[in-house]
């Protein structure tokens, strides 16, 4: 191989090689050695994984599974979303292997929660912020504070299910993960995601979708769900009418026809904004971690906006040529 370009190498011409090599000596070097270890032993360690690093679009590197068929919605699933209010995928959505790489990064951000900003770390149990062990604690925007989760493929394969859902396109708006500690009795209570919203919002073009990172059981804290219920938006109060608490309760819920819905890790639960819904107390020894995803359909305002965007780019190189031949 070398061989092959020793001769291209000497045919280059010698300021060519000299000004790379200056190059190499004063910027990139430098900036290799100023890296920290643990970032490049973290990319090291991510490229090692088993599923593998594969390079999607513009997204950059995402993590895929090879030969995992894509999830796709059925009429009946989409007419059940429709009826019920919710749906539960019980197949596979993100295969194990990106599932598992998912729940590795988040559990690294769980075991830093204390030091993550206030705002986005906090308890869902009794006291939203307090010291010590935590109830049911929950990390806000984590694709954000991290962002090889906003690259996972976890993140892209359930855009592709909102997709299938709410129409054409589907943005990520918000995420947040949940973690029920081992053994702690504290529950999420009932509740719609829209009291934590603005309700003048309009959340009929938005879905959220629950991941489960590892296999929910009703021992660990699976989701619960009324079919048929949540058309509109309950009175909320906060846990325990207390005011140092962030979760908010819905008033006056039949639970009668409530149901638990167990799933395997990688599979998922889409609800609406409006969907009633609830999880109970992790009483076995593993710690439950779910993933959740508030996807919307931006609507015609932002395809518009888009499209300026993408005009401009196009229009751009046009206008300085043009300007170019004009100037002096
Ligand atoms: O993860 C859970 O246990 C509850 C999730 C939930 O209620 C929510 O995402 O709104």
């Amino acid at each position: 191989m070398a061989q092959a370009f020793r001769p291209a190498m000497a045919r280059l011409k010698p300021c060519a090689t000299a000004g790379a090599a200056a190059m190499w000596r004063t910027a990139f070097r430098p900036a290799i050695a100023r890296l920290k270890p643990c970032a490049t032993a973290e990319v090291a360690a991510m490229w090692r994984r088993p599923s593998g690093l594969r390079w999607h679009g513009r997204q950059g590197p995402q993590m895929m599974d090879e030969e995992f068929e894509p999830a796709v919605l059925t009429d009946e699933e989409r007419d059940r979303f429709g009826r019920d209010r919710f749906l539960v995928v019980d197949r596979p959505v993100v295969p194990l292997g990106e599932t598992a790489d998912a729940r590795a990064i988040l559990a690294d951000l769980f075991a830093r929660f204390d030091r993550l900003p206030a705002d986005l770390a906090y308890d869902l149990g009794e006291v939203k912020h307090h010291d010590g062990a935590q109830q049911i604690p929950e990390i806000n925007c984590t694709t954000e504070i991290e962002p090889r989760l906003a690259a996972t493929a976890a993140v892209r394969r359930c855009r592709d299910l909102a997709r299938q859902i709410l129409g054409h396109r589907a943005v990520l708006v918000f995420d947040h993960a949940i973690c029920k500690p081992a053994g702690v009795s504290a529950a999420v209570e009932w509740h719609q995601d829209l009291a934590y919203a603005n309700p003048d919002a309009d959340f009929s073009r938005q879905v959220h979708i629950w991941l489960a990172l590892q296999d929910v059981t009703e021992d660990n804290g699976c989701l619960r769900y009324i079919p048929n219920q949540g058309r509109g938006l309950l009175p909320h109060h906060r846990r325990g009418n207390s005011r140092g608490a962030q979760a908010l309760v819905a008033d006056g819920v039949d639970q009668r026809a409530a149901l638990s819905y167990p799933l395997r890790a990688g599979m998922v639960a889409v609800h609406r904004m409006t969907t009633l819904h609830s999880s109970g107390p992790n009483t076995t020894d593993t710690p439950r971690l779910a993933w959740v995803f508030h996807f919307r359909d931006p609507g015609p305002v932002w395809a518009k906006t888009r499209l300026r965007a993408g005009l401009s780019k196009v229009r751009h190189p046009f206008r300085r040529r043009h300007h170019g031949l004009r100037e002096p």
